[in-house]
């Protein structure tokens, strides 16, 4: 049969894509975003199933950080849905496919955000059929990861943030924490990561992330000041486009600079790695164009050296960086478990890939009945 591939003997069939649905889903933060730049209190998710005709549904969600952004991007992936209908479910063509129909419009923000929703319920459809989990399907093998707790310490109190701190720590023995950094007094980020090394002990390894808030004279002054306390990382301290400023960062601190959440496609990163303007990377899945722009991405990484961690997502995140050539940490969020129907298991501070074809993403259809929205 035509389009149809063998697989150890026995026939594999190819899917053809139908639609998609695309629901509009806001659940409450447990620990709200607060940030230099904004708080956030409530989390948008677009929940994605592609259709097939065969009758797998491969699924991937988004999260676009404010909620009417969503309405721009579910009609832009009902589009594809309608554009599509018929087409092999084959995701670096349906990738192409996508962009291509956005050219004229950009190729990058909300275009390449709406690209990489669909990529990844293509890939979970995929792997889905071939009856693999999706690291394996990549090449990889099924297992675990390393992982950092990003599921808080925002710019609070101290006092408060320290004791999250070893809250986090407990929710998976965790050996890596993020703080965010960029209160209105340098002493008071300064006191804030004082006070976490003091409760959490000197084996834990801290990143920082100043969230693009600084201009370039305050990042300056503001890491030095931080230069000596043997973080792991220092992440986006001034806006993410200013890659001369992050190359002088780069060059003049100790610390490793790290950048890549707003890397949109795989020739941002590239980019960056061209003009040494970070040591570190780490795309984020709905910008970096899903498992396809990632994997893309992960070859010039790797052939640069760069180590390479992971920017939300945790579930695909986890399949792609078993066959991620410098793959560093996996940063950890638990925001979409409540409307997943299995959360992965987190051990020793490793993420645990399991063994079911596809990402292993499913809903929870009562959770996501009683948090959709209007829009
Ligand atoms: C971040 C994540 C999610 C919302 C706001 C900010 C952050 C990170 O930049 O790296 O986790
Ligand atoms: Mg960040």
């Amino acid at each position: 049969m035509e389009g149809n591939a063998r697989v150890e003997g026995r026939r594999f069939e190819a899917l053809t894509f139908k639609s998609i649905r695309a629901r509009p889903v806001v659940l409450k933060l447990e620990r709200p975003v607060v940030a230099r730049i904004a708080t956030i209190t409530d989390w948008p998710l677009i929940l994605i199933d592609l259709y097939t005709d065969e009758g797998i549904v491969g699924r991937s969600y988004l999260e676009p950080y404010t909620t009417k952004s969503m309405k721009y991007l579910i009609p832009a992936l009902h589009d594809f849905g309608e554009m599509l209908k018929g087409h092999p479910v084959t995701p670096i063509e349906l990738y192409n496919l996508a962009r291509k129909s956005l050219h004229f419009v950009g190729y990058q923000g909300m275009s390449m955000i709406a690209v990489a929703g669909l990529d990844m319920a293509a890939w979970d459809a995929l792997a889905k059929a071939a009856g693999m989990p999706l690291c394996v399907l990549l090449g990889g093998s099924v297992g675990s990861v390393s992982a950092y707790n990003s599921n808080g310490l925002w710019l609070k109190q101290p006092e408060a943030v320290a004791a999250e701190a070893i809250e986090l720590r407990e929710e998976g023995g965790f050996t890596g924490l993020k703080l965010r950094l960029g209160r209105d007094k340098m002493r008071d980020d300064l006191r804030t990561i004082e006070a976490v090394r003091n409760a959490v002990g000197d084996d834990m390894r801290l990143m920082v992330d100043f969230n693009q808030g600084l201009h370039l004279g305050e990042a300056l002054q503001r890491c030095h000041s931080i230069d000596d306390l043997g973080l792991e990382w220092i992440e986006e301290p001034i806006v993410y486009d200013n890659l001369d400023g992050y190359a002088q960062l780069a060059v003049e601190l100790k610390t490793p600079i790290q950048i890549g959440e707003n890397f949109y496609g795989p020739r941002d990163l590239y980019v960056a790695i061209q003009k040494k303007a970070c040591d570190f990377v780490m795309p984020d899945f709905m910008r970096i164009g899903g498992v396809t722009g990632w994997v893309k991405a992960a070859a010039i990484a790797g052939a640069a050296g760069v180590p390479m961690s992971t920017h939300l997502y945790p579930e695909v995140a986890a399949h792609v960086m078993r066959v991620t050539h410098t793959a560093h940490w996996l940063e950890w969020q638990d925001w979409a478990d409540p409307i997943l129907q299995n959360s992965y298991e987190i051990m020793d501070g490793r993420l645990h890939i399991p063994d079911v074809p596809g990402i292993g993403l499913e809903w929870n259809e009562g959770a996501v009945k009683a948090n959709l929205v209007n829009l």
